[in-house]
């Protein structure tokens, strides 16, 4: 089931957060007994009480951080337990107490002293778990465990395939293999950072602000009030980036104007790139005194589009971009604050003003950073490589969207939706499937426009209907025409071309790029060197720059990727895929330089 994550945990006026990130203890359910942790109750005392544990980092994929080919290839259910201490202070106020992990790959039971708590489903999104009543008093230890999934059926969302081998002359008795067609490593575990933290017993419950460029602010505040109490009251306050009172409101709905807006910008359309204010929304007593208080920033900004693209704050808007992964050695998708500073620098080294989440939410300490640095995000959904197409699935993409929706909503560097990723969107069942999800999606926020990432033709695609602009993903000279560098130019006008006159909407490039293993050099330029790449980037330059030179609304060129990243085994993937313009190590290949020459050419203007 899906579920509302809630806001992200901060220490306020009324809060408090404790970090359990760390080492934690880690086993293995085995592959031939899938149930065995749940039948021996393994989560009724410490794992290490019912068998061998090893240490595990949170947050972590759990694949990659030892020697084990089983662990790395695991396929089933993983558990994993810490103790944590209540502090006294919660419990004697009587808070609420609550844990919440920013993502568990893919589905995963929470328990607290031997107590199922919550399950989730759905990797990339966030897990909240209610601990109030399962707590201990503050001077004992509680268990916290937490079982985790990665098998992908026909019903998850990413869709796979368990695929039994029943040939026991060529397999052991009940052998199977997890099937997936996504090209990125199914990397498993708890993802991001694992919070406990309090809030009072009257809480908020969420916050909804909508701006535009003239400085007025639209806002919701939403609260849950304790059993009996009545009387809340709501208030607002907006501060600049120096923390300098500038706008006050009583009122759980309302309005504000700020003077003299400071107007969010992405990096290199202003000189102070992503400025942000801080709104913190209160709840008071009757008697006026203080029950919680919540901050979040808020970049003042307009969105629009329309048959003549995407603009912001009445600016068009023309994006240089690429897709990326959260992937790197040894964590997998783990998150690491280090990673997230790297790689905004290089974004910005590169010139680029955008990225799209592909294919899944990223972490919110990572947009976070996109708001704060102003670079613009496509926030993809976990609809990567859709095989089938029914109204059981749609209704769980909708909910997807709405639980995505609502963590991102308030985000100024959040530009457009993706409901996904290269479906196969040829299949008639695709047409009231992208219809039914865009709707709902739609309904859960108006004021940014819907794409997906299609790969399908002009001429069959069937999800382009339900779409307000369209990005497509196209590889020419790489999987078709193979070693014809000299037709790239040509197959993408043509291409984009035929997009835009079939939909009269703004089209892009959301994908296209060449392996290319670094240290590789053939000249004349041959697949996989670091030439072809830089050849094949260059076609593609040529094709953008004669498309925004014709009548063709064209919104922008994303690359296929930023960084090398790790895949599932295969004979088309040398150690991973190699598309990155930079290696996985985040050094740089020589179309990095390209690029850059080009975005920073493109921002300013020439
Ligand atoms: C695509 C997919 C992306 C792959 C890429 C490739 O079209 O959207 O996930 O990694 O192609 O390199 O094949």
């Amino acid at each position: 089931q899906y579920t509302w994550g809630g806001l992200y945990p901060r220490d306020t006026a009324t809060r408090e957060v404790k970090s359990l990130d760390g080492i934690w203890n880690f086993r293995l359910s085995p592959k031939d007994d899938p149930d065995k942790g749940f039948r021996e109750e393994w989560y009724s005392a410490p794992l290490a009480s019912s068998g061998d544990v090893i240490a595990m980092a949170v947050p972590s994929s759990y694949n990659d951080v030892t020697q084990d080919k089983d662990l790395r290839d695991h396929v089933g259910w993983a558990w994993y337990d810490t103790f944590f201490m209540t502090p006294r202070r919660w419990l004697e106020d009587g808070e609420r107490v609550l844990v919440r992990l920013g993502s568990v790959h893919y589905s995963c039971v929470v328990y607290v002293n031997g107590v199922a708590i919550t399950a989730h489903e759905g990797g990339h999104l966030p897990v909240l778990a209610d601990v109030t009543l399962a707590v201990k008093p503050a001077d004992q230890a509680n268990l916290l465990t937490v079982a985790v999934n990665n098998v992908l059926t026909n019903e998850t969302i990413p869709q796979g395939e368990i695929q039994y081998k029943t040939d026991e002359t060529m397999y052991p008795p009940g052998y199977f293999i997890q099937y997936y067609d996504f090209d990125f490593f199914n990397y498993a575990g708890i993802h991001r950072p694992v919070l406990l933290y309090s809030t009072p017993q009257s809480y908020i419950d969420d916050i909804t602000v909508v701006t535009d460029a003239t400085g007025v602010l639209n806002f919701t505040i939403d609260y849950v009030a304790a059993a009996g109490v009545t009387d809340l009251s709501c208030s607002v306050d907006v501060f600049d980036a120096n923390m300098s009172s500038v706008a006050h409101a009583d009122a759980c709905q309302g309005t504000i104007t700020i003077s003299n807006p400071q107007l969010w910008w992405p990096y290199l359309m202003d000189p102070k790139p992503g400025y942000l204010y801080t709104l913190r929304a209160s709840i008071k007593a009757a008697d006026g005194s203080l029950v919680d208080q919540y901050p979040i920033r808020v970049g003042l900004r307009a969105l629009s589009w329309g048959a003549t693209g995407i603009s912001l704050n009445g600016k068009p808007l023309y994006i240089r971009g690429c897709g990326k992964h959260e992937d790197s050695d040894i964590r997998g998708k783990g998150f690491d604050p280090a990673l997230v500073v790297k790689d905004f620098s290089l974004l910005k080294w590169l010139g680029a003003n955008a990225f799209r989440t592909s294919h899944y939410p990223y972490a919110e300490e990572i947009m976070d950073q996109a708001d704060a640095e102003g670079i613009m995000v496509i926030d993809e959904s976990p609809a990567v490589n859709l095989r089938t197409f029914d109204e059981t699935l749609a209704s769980r993409h909708s909910e997807v969207m709405r639980e995505l929706v609502r963590r991102d909503k308030n985000r100024p560097a959040v530009i457009s939706w993706s409901l996904a990723n290269e479906p196969r969107s040829y299949q008639a069942a695709a047409t009231s499937y992208f219809a039914n999800v865009s709707a709902s999606t739609r309904a859960a926020d108006g004021t940014r426009p819907l794409t997906a990432a299609i790969n399908a033709q002009y001429d069959v695609d069937l999800a382009a209907p339900s779409l307000d602009v369209i990005w497509v993903n196209r590889y020419y000279s790489w999987y078709s025409d193979t070693g014809h560098l000299e037709l790239v130019q040509q197959q993408v006008v043509t291409d984009l071309t035929r997009w835009y006159n079939k939909y009269n909407k703004p089209v892009g490039v959301s994908e296209y790029g060449a392996d290319a293993v670094p240290g590789l050099h053939m000249d004349p330029a041959y697949t996989w060197s670091e030439e072809y790449q830089m050849q094949l980037f260059l076609g593609n330059f040529a094709a953008f720059d004669e498309l925004r030179g014709s009548s063709v609304v064209f919104m922008g060129e994303m690359f296929w990727n930023f960084a090398d990243f790790m895949t599932q085994q295969g004979t088309g993937r040398a150690g991973g895929n190699k598309k990155g313009v930079f290696t996985r190590s985040r050094q740089p290949k020589p179309t990095s330089f390209l690029v850059r020459d080009r975005y920073l050419n493109l921002a300013s203007g020439k």
